[in-house]
């Protein structure tokens, strides 16, 4: 069948995790996107299935509309609408699980509450330079969804024949949406087999695309077609489009958690463009990068902004304006492409 990933050492460990302990917390991180949701409810449901009653979803805060049809979605605790219920489960959890998440930092306001805790951390990611703050970690940046190392995960307890229909459903979201629909980092074989297992399991990956992508607000629609319109930038010389939006618009467009996820993608539609850049005005300026081929954006997030994430996709925040976050990155840009050439 598929390839044997993670190491048959952890696998081993978490299973005996599993079966020692009664009452699990799975954490995902702040502004949740569809692989922090599908993963962290796809292990929740395995779990179910393997007879475990104690099992909480924490999000540090609100998760996109879009994604509130998942199974189980209704009863995740979100950090910032219900602090005192998640300090309670984090309290009694013999276990915590991490997902989709390489530091601690990645869960926002919610990342002092892990102190002092007794419970025993299980960290299972996708990204690069993981933290060291778990007792197991199970990182793998050749991954493309921390869904599919969840899928992994039950495969290889060899659990596959329990792994529950709602399971299914969590787990090919967050490995749909992680790939841009299986647009990019979804080369792997492995990607279709698992599809495959997952399509056994009765999902209907047709609606799943549809409940996902086409969910938009008008707001939202008009939204991307102003930020389109008046604020996208194409600097020819470097391929690379900026794309900004300032509070007065997040306002006026009364946007929501997860509108605007998916905008930085757009530019690169362009024949022409193969590095994009978004910038929105928060409490902070929070930067998005998205590039094609061998552009490392990580770096450029690292370097500009003390961010990180994936080749071609990573992000950072900045402490200022937009015009000065905007300028940071014009600057930068003959230095880095200079070094991609050399
Ligand atoms: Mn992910």
């Amino acid at each position: 069948m598929i390839s044997k990933i993670i190491d048959e050492n952890l696998i081993q460990r978490i299973d005996q995790m599993i079966q020692k302990w009664s009452s699990f917390v799975i954490v995902g991180h702040e502004n949740p996107d569809g692989d922090a949701i599908g993963s962290t409810l796809g292990l929740a449901h395995f779990l179910h299935s393997l007879g475990k009653e104690r099992v909480q979803v924490i999000m540090p805060n609100e998760f996109p509309a879009n994604l509130a049809w998942l199974p189980g979605a209704d009863e995740v605790l979100i950090y910032t609408r219900d602090e005192e219920a998640c300090r309670q489960c984090l309290a009694s959890a013999d276990v915590i699980f991490f997902l989709d998440l390489n530091e601690l930092s990645r869960t926002g306001k919610m990342a002092p509450c892990f102190e002092g805790l007794m419970a025993y951390r299980i960290m299972i990611d996708h990204h690069e330079h993981p933290d060291n703050f778990a007792h197991l970690t199970v990182s793998h940046p050749e991954i493309a969804s921390t869904s599919e190392l969840v899928f992994r995960l039950a495969c290889r307890t060899g659990r596959l024949d329990i792994l529950s229909y709602e399971s299914s459903v969590c787990i090919y979201t967050g490995m749909m949406t992680d790939t841009g629909g299986f647009s990019y980092n979804s080369n792997a074989k492995d990607i279709y087999i698992i599809i495959y297992q997952l399509l056994l399991k009765g999902i209907d990956k047709d609606q799943i695309y549809r409940n996902v992508y086409y969910a938009s607000s008008e707001n939202r629609l008009r939204m991307i077609g102003y930020a389109l319109y008046k604020t996208m930038e194409i600097i020819p010389e470097y391929q690379t489009s900026i794309m900004t939006l300032d509070r007065r618009k997040i306002k006026e467009f009364k946007l929501e958690a997860g509108d605007t996820d998916s905008l930085v993608n757009q530019p690169l539609t362009i024949k022409e463009v193969n590095l994009s850049v978004f910038l929105k005005e928060e409490d902070v300026i929070r930067i998005s990068f998205r590039s094609i081929g061998n552009i490392p954006v990580n770096r450029l997030a690292r370097d500009l902004f003390g961010g990180g994430g994936h080749l071609n996709a990573a992000g950072g925040r900045y402490r200022g304006t937009l015009q000065e976050a905007v300028q940071i990155v014009k600057d930068a840009l003959p230095a880095f492409f200079a070094s991609l050439a050399g």
